[in-house]
């Protein structure tokens, strides 16, 4: 999943792609790299971030939804509001990606059930502007596996019984919302974990804040985001072989190229039927498979 925002204040790509014309572009350029879908937002999510009037996030997502769908891009919206996720729905997206996994608008739900698309809910306990103070969880290490596991599955018990089809739900751990670097490694070193709840597990770590404290330099300065890529690609590497169904990244390119040496690597014994996708998208060229993924079909 190729990251595409229409922001003016994204913590990486913020303002490169405000612009309507810029951020098609870039969408096409995401999916020619490998992307088998272009994930569009059109509000910031970065700690402190303020919201953004919905009729504002309509006004940046739905023509760039429309002009890459038109381009027969797969796109799914990144959305915390109903109101966004329908319009983008009507311009053509095919999957709704919510990081308040449906607890920021109660409404999002009922949209997504009527739509029938698959639903990535990703775990989230408060609004960008105040998530570090809610970065705790119990005191035992492993905790924050336990807590995220059934904080989530407490979500898809809500939204399924809203109506959505837990056959397409996609659980996401959130890394870097209420989280501090060490729940973030806890996190991607138990994914297996998350994916014996049965659901396809979506991870998005590309250029974040505990990747580039990893990378610190020698007086504690950490990486700026531009420079995370090769980091986040050893990230998507590990991820795709601990049995994630998707990496969201910012460099296409990279990440396609450490899933494709996981899947070599795995010999495809250990890929299951969830990474369906990014295995013929390993053996496809880019323009072969621009289809719309399928939670239940393609990616169970
Ligand atoms: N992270 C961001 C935005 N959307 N969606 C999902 N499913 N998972 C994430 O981890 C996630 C997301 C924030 O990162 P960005 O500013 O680079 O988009």
């Amino acid at each position: 999943m190729g990251i595409l925002n229409v922001t003016p204040d994204s913590f990486s790509d913020g303002g490169r792609y405000a612009e309507t014309g810029r951020a098609v572009e870039q969408g096409l350029r995401l999916a020619e790299q490998g992307a088998d879908l272009v994930d569009v937002g059109g509000e910031s999510t970065r700690p402190g971030a303020q919201p953004v009037p919905v009729e504002a996030e309509l006004a940046r997502v739905v023509p760039v939804v429309r002009e890459l769908v038109r381009a027969e891009v797969a796109v799914s919206v990144d959305t915390m509001h109903a109101a966004v996720a329908r319009a983008a729905i009507e311009a053509g997206a095919c999957l709704v990606n919510d990081v308040s996994g449906g607890l920021a608008d109660p409404a999002m739900a009922a949209v997504v059930a009527e739509a029938g698309v698959p639903y990535v809910a990703m775990h989230w306990r408060a609004p960008s502007r105040e998530m570090d103070r809610h970065a705790v969880y119990g005191d035992v290490v492993g905790d924050v596996v336990g807590d995220v596991t059934s904080e989530l599955l407490r979500r898809v018990e809500a939204l399924t019984a809203a109506g959505i089809d837990p056959g397409r739900v996609i659980i996401d751990p959130g890394i870097g919302f209420a989280k501090r670097a060490t729940h973030d490694w806890e996190l991607l070193a138990h994914l297996p974990a998350l994916r014996a709840t049965g659901f396809p597990v979506l991870v998005g770590a590309s250029r974040k804040r505990f990747i580039g404290a990893a990378l610190s330099d020698r007086a504690g300065i950490d990486s700026v985001p531009g420079d995370r890529d090769a980091a986040t690609a050893a990230v998507s590497a590990l991820a795709a072989a601990a049995g994630a169904f998707c990496v969201r990244v910012h460099d296409v390119r990279s990440s396609l190229h450490a899933v494709c040496v996981a899947a070599a690597w795995a010999g495809d014994r250990r890929i299951s039927a969830p990474e369906s996708v990014v295995r013929s998208r390993c053996r496809k060229a880019p323009h072969e498979s621009r289809q719309a993924p399928n939670a239940s079909a393609s990616l169970r």
